[in-house]
């Protein structure tokens, strides 16, 4: 059965393009703004941190955060578009410094694990059952700065106190090998998928896997896709695109590697993505130098390519490709690909 495929964008994805050496260089756009680009650029879905749907929300009580979701939630409503997934965003406070769940300070701790539960909240009054986790500080600088085991054991508990919290939340892991750490401890899908089976509910953890975030770790994201679907765990993706193994770039979907980002849209499409209600989403962001006007266009872009290469993908000559394959004539397969993605 083939995918069936709805995109989904964060409202990071529109960004001041600042950088670690640079200030923002375009105006800030409002969330309410924001929200009205996503249909015209071909979007239907909205990723969330809990704080682009609850700012503020650590001096909020818990009834305060509920209320103010609710209210986004009709704001969704009003534009068609519905939450996909509501992400803690857990990088930022000073509580975090030290990472969330693996901190060595016990209270910095409690205030990660009391920050993920209002985001599980969020997530309910969205109208989402999906909570995606990058764990972004969840590693060190140093080895000898944490007990790594420990650590592994701390995010399954955590994991474990979330699943009881709520019955039906389930948690995309979003593995990344580095950045901000030096190394962070799930760095990889294989990593996510074996923390699953540790929890009480492994059926209720999967993964969302980033292009980029993959490269980092020097493996190929269609094959990532590949085991996640494999284990049924594939439950968000995020796609872009990454040149070599340096800081993440998030750059536009196929732009760097053409033949790589049609193996993500072939894999997808060929075990039937999006059939249970998964949804593309396109971790991009546009270039510094883009000037405000257009600094949309690397959305509408990497949907535009993600849809070519599936039409690319889907007027493949399969009874050629089978019996290449079957001949293991991997030379002429090779070349068969690059005709396709070159248009002869
Ligand atoms: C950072 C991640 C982040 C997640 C959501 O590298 O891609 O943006 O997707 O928390
Ligand atoms: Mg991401």
């Amino acid at each position: 059965m083939p995918g069936v495929f709805r995109f989904t964008f964060g409202p990071w994805n529109i960004h001041e393009g600042q950088d670690p050496f640079g200030p923002a260089v375009r105006d800030r756009v409002e969330f309410s703004r924001k929200l009205g680009l996503y249909k015209g650029l071909g979007f239907d879905g909205v990723q969330f941190h809990d704080d682009d749907a609850v700012p503020e929300m650590n001096d909020l009580s818990p009834a305060q955060i509920v209320s103010q979701a609710k209210a986004v939630k009709a704001v969704l409503d009003g534009h068609g578009l519905a939450a996909e997934f509501v992400a803690p965003r857990l990088w930022e406070d000073p509580r975090t410094i030290d990472g969330g769940f693996t901190s060595n300070d016990p209270a910095c701790r409690q205030y990660a694990r009391e920050r993920f539960r209002r985001c599980i909240d969020i997530a309910d009054a969205l109208g989402t059952d999906l909570i995606v986790l990058w764990l972004a500080r969840e590693g060190t600088y140093i080895r000898e700065a944490k007990d790594s085991a420990w650590a592994v054991d701390q995010i399954v508990e955590t994991l474990n106190e979330m699943l009881t919290y709520h019955p039906r939340i389930r948690v995309a892991i979003e593995p990344k090998p580095n950045e901000p750490m030096d190394h962070t401890y799930i760095p990889t899908t294989g990593h996510a998928i074996a923390l699953a089976q540790r929890t009480v509910a492994p059926e209720r953890i999967g993964v969302n896997i980033e292009s980029a975030h993959a490269i980092l770790a020097g493996l190929d994201p269609s094959d990532e896709m590949g085991f996640a679907l494999s284990f049924g765990k594939l439950w968000s993706v995020h796609l872009n695109d990454q040149n070599g193994p340096k800081f993440d770039q998030d750059k536009s979907f196929g732009s760097v590697d053409l033949r790589r980002a049609f193996n993500q849209v072939r894999i997808l499409d060929r075990h039937g993505y999006g059939r249970k209600g998964e949804s593309v989403g396109l971790d991009v962001k546009a270039m510094r130098t883009q000037k405000a006007g257009a600094a949309t266009r690397h959305l509408s872009n990497s949907r535009t390519m993600f849809l070519r290469l599936l039409e690319i993908s889907r007027a493949l000559d399969e009874a050629a490709v089978q019996s290449l394959i079957a001949e293991r004539d991997y030379e002429a397969l090779d070349l068969l690909i690059m005709q396709a993605l070159t248009g002869r």
